[in-house]
C-alpha cells in the first residue's frame, strides 16, 4: 500500500469511530496520523523496509499506528480496519462515498431514520424525512438527491483511463499469441468517452476459434458471460465487462464503424445509406436488394464505407450525431482539429515538494523522455494543508530550486509556477508580490465546495480577474464517481476567461476529466482557450493525456484552440496578461 491508501484507510478509521461515538482524541489522532502521512515525501514501504522503527519518529505515528502501518506496508492490509467494518450492514459504509454525508451526519441518519444503505436514503430523502432532521433541512436534502442520482448514474459503469489500461492489457495479451491480423478498441473507449459501460474489442484473424480460446483464458477473468464461435464476453476481476468480437478481414471496417457507434451515429448513417438506396450493417456496405442481387460496395476499410457514403472519414470522437454527419457531407470537418501527437508540454504538475511522488529532477527526466518541449511545476499553496501546501516565502525558494534543477535540463523550457488556492471569497491563498515573481499561475477550488450558484461564479469570477492568474484548473470541480460539479454559471465563467485571457484546463485525471466535452464545446463557442493538463503527482501519471485530448476533439476543438500545442515562444505571448 502507498501512503496515499493509507492516509486513506486512516481517514475512513476516524469516520468509523466518529460513527460508533468514540473518544475524540482517538479520532483525532487517526486524522492528524492520516493527514501527516499524505505530506510525506517518502513512502512509508520505503522507510519500514530501511528502519521499522523510523516509522513512530515520524510525527502523530505512536507505537499503535506503527504496528498498524506495519502490518499494511508488509502485507497490504488490516485486520483492525476489516473488523471494525464488519460491525456494520452491507452498504451502509459507502454512504460515506455520498458527498455532502460526513460521519455527523450519517451517525444522525441512522440513529434517527434508520437509514442503513443508498436505497434507504434516497427513500428519506424523496419523504422529505431528511429535511427535518436537525442541522440538516432542505437545502442539505436536495443536495443529497443530486449525490444520488450521479452514482446512479455511474453504477455499474466504469471510468475510461481505468478501462482504456484493462482494454490495452487485453489487447496486448491477444497480440503477444500471434494469428491476428488487426485489433483494436471500439465501442464508447474508442470515442473517448469518459465513463463506458463496457469494452468492446473488435478483431479479424485466421482462426477465430483459437483467439476465442485465449481471449476465454484471459488471466483476472471471473466470469465467461457468453461464448461463441466468433464472440465471446468476459467479466474480469468481478467488474469490468469486454466483448470481444471477430470478423472477416473483408468487412473489418464496416464492423468497426458498426461496433464504433454511437448508436445514435450509426441510426444516421444507416439512413444516408438508404437515401442512396444502399444497406450499411455490420457486415459491409451493399446495393439494396431491391435492386436485385445484394452486391457489395464497401467494407473493408472505414475510409472506404464513408467515402461511399459521400462523406469524408468521421473521427470516432466526433461520432454522436452532433451535426457531424451533417458536415462530413458538406466536406465541412474541423481540418486542424487537435491530434494525439500534438500537445508539447504539460503545464500542471506537482512534486514532493507538496504533495507529489516525484522530485523535480525525476518530473524533469520524464518530460524530456516524453520530447516534451516545456513544463510547468505548479505546487500547492497553503491553504491546502494536508497537501503540504506552501506560503509565500516557502514558494520563492522552491521557484529558486525550480531554476536550479531546470539548468541541468536544456533541452526542456521550464516554467516555475503555482496551484493558487481560490479562497472563500474569491480572493487568492497567495499576495499578489509572490504570484508576480512565477512564470505561470494556476488557480484553482479545494475548498467550500458547497457555495450557492451566485457565490460561488462571483468567486470564480473574482480570482480569474488577478491579473497574475493565466489558468483555471478543474474549473467544474467534479469528481466523476465521488462529488457532483460546483454549481456554476458555467457561461458567465467562460466568458470571463475569454475576457481576462485565462486558460481553460482540461484536466485529464480519469476521475476529472474536467472541463468536460459539453463545457469545452461551449467555452470555444464564448471565446475561451484551453490548456491539457494531467495534475500529475507522479510520472506514471504524465502520460494520462490522450482523456483530455479525446475530450477536446469530442468537443470539435482545434490545434489552436489548446495553448499547450503552441511552441515555446507562441504559448509565452498566450499567457501574457
Ligand atoms: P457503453 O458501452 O454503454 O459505454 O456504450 P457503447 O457505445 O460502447 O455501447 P455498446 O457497448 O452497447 O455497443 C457498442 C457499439 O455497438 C455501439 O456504440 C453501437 C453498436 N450497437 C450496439 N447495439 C446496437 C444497436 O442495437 N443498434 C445500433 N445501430 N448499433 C448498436
Ligand atoms: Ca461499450
Ligand atoms: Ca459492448
Amino acid at each position: 500500500m502507498d501512503n496515499k491508501e493509507i492516509a486513506s484507510l486512516f481517514q475512513d478509521i476516524a469516520d468509523i469511530l466518529e460513527i460508533k461515538g468514540e473518544n475524540v482524541f482517538k479520532i483525532r489522532a487517526y486524522r492528524r496520523a492520516s493527514s501527516n502521512i499524505a505530506g510525506l515525501s517518502r513512502q512509508l514501504s520505503d522507510i519500514y523496509h530501511e528502519d521499522p522503527s523510523e516509522v513512530s519518529n515520524i510525527p502523530g505515528i505512536g507505537k499503535d499506528l506503527a504496528a498498524k502501518i506495519a502490518e499494511m506496508v508488509t502485507t497490504g492490509h488490516l485486520e483492525f480496519y476489516s473488523e471494525l467494518a464488519g460491525e456494520f450492514p452491507r452498504g451502509f459504509l459507502d454512504l460515506l462515498d455520498v458527498g455532502g454525508l460526513g460521519p455527523k451526519k450519517l451517525k444522525k441518519l441512522r440513529d434517527v431514520l434508520g437509514v442503513e444503505n443508498i436505497d434507504e436514503l434516497e427513500k428519506a430523502c424523496r419523504d422529505g424525512k431528511v429535511a427535518g432532521i436537525e442541522g440538516m433541512g432542505e437545502k442539505t436534502q436536495s443536495k443529497l438527491v443530486q449525490e444520488i442520482v450521479r452514482i446512479r448514474e455511474n453504477e455499474g459503469r466504469f471510468l475510461a483511463g481505468t478501462a482504456g489500461l484493462l482494454a490495452d492489457e487485453v489487447i496486448s495479451y491477444l497480440s503477444e499469441a500471434g494469428g491476428i491480423g488487426k485489433i483494436e478498441k471500439a465501442g464508447s473507449l474508442r470515442r473517448g468517452v469518459e465513463v463506458v459501460g463496457d469494452i468492446d474489442i473488435l478483431a479479424w484473424a485466421g482462426e477465430p476459434e483459437k483467439a476465442i480460446e485465449r481471449f476465454v483464458s484471459f488471466p483476472g477473468t471471473s466470469e465467461v458471460m457468453a461464448r461463441g464461435q466468433t464472440r465471446a464476453s468476459i467479466r474480469v476481476r468481478g467488474a469490468c465487462q469486454v466483448d470481444f468480437r471477430i470478423v472477416d478481414k473483408q468487412c473489418y471496417g464496416a464492423a468497426l464503424v458498426y461496433f464504433t457507434g454511437s448508436k445514435q451515429h450509426n441510426v444516421k448513417i444507416r439512413h444516408i445509406a438508404k437515401k442512396k438506396e444502399l444497406k450499411l450493417n455490420e457486415y459491409g456496405l451493399f446495393t439494396a436488394a431491391a435492386s436485385g442481387e445484394e452486391k457489395p460496395v464497401a467494407g473493408k476499410t472505414e475510409q472506404e464505407v464513408y467515402k461511399k457514403l459521400g462523406m469524408s472519414w468521421i473521427p470516432p470522437e466526433l461520432r454522436e450525431d452532433r451535426g457531424e454527419v451533417e458536415a462530413a457531407l458538406r466536406g465541412e470537418l474541423p481540418k486542424d482539429l487537435i491530434e494525439y501527437g500534438d500537445v508539447r508540454g504539460d503545464l500542471h504538475l506537482h512534486t514532493v515538494d507538496t504533495d507529489g511522488q516525484m522530485t523535480l529532477e525525476q518530473l524533469m527526466r520524464k518530460a524530456v523522455e516524453k520530447g516534451y518541449e516545456y513544463i510547468a511545476v505548479t505546487n500547492h499553496s497553503k491553504l491546502v494543508r494536508i497537501a503540504g501546501g506552501m506560503d509565500g516565502e516557502e514558494l520563492l525558494e522552491h521557484v529558486d530550486d525550480i531554476r536550479k534543477v531546470a539548468r541541468k535540463f536544456r533541452q526542456l523550457k521550464v516554467l516555475a509556477g503555482v496551484e493558487v488556492d481560490i479562497l472563500k471569497d474569491g480572493t487568492l491563498d497567495l499576495e499578489d508580490k509572490f504570484l508576480k515573481e512565477l512564470d505561470i499561475v494556476v488557480a484553482a477550488i479545494h475548498s467550500n465546495f458547497s457555495a450557492d450558484k451566485e457565490t460561488q461564479t462571483k468567486r470564480v469570477i473574482r480570482a480569474m480577474e488577478n491579473r497574475y492568474v493565466n489558468m483555471l484548473a478543474h474549473p467544474s470541480g467534479r469528481l466523476i464517481t465521488k462529488r457532483n460539479a460546483l454549481e456554476l454559471d458555467m457561461d458567465r465563467v467562460f466568458r470571463a476567461a475569454a475576457e481576462n485571457n485565462v486558460m481553460l484546463e482540461i484536466n485529464t485525471h480519469g476521475q476529472r476529466v474536467d472541463l468536460n466535452d459539453a463545457h469545452c464545446m461551449r467555452a470555444k463557442e464564448m471565446g475561451a482557450r484551453f490548456s491539457i493538463n494531467t495534475d500529475a503527482h507522479d510520472t506514471a501519471q504524465m502520460d494520462g493525456t490522450g482523456l483530455g485530448i479525446a475530450t477536446a476533439r469530442r468537443a470539435w476543438l482545434r490545434k489552436k484552440d489548446v495553448i499547450n500545442t503552441y511552441k515555446f515562444d507562441e504559448l509565452k505571448k498566450a499567457l501574457k496578461r
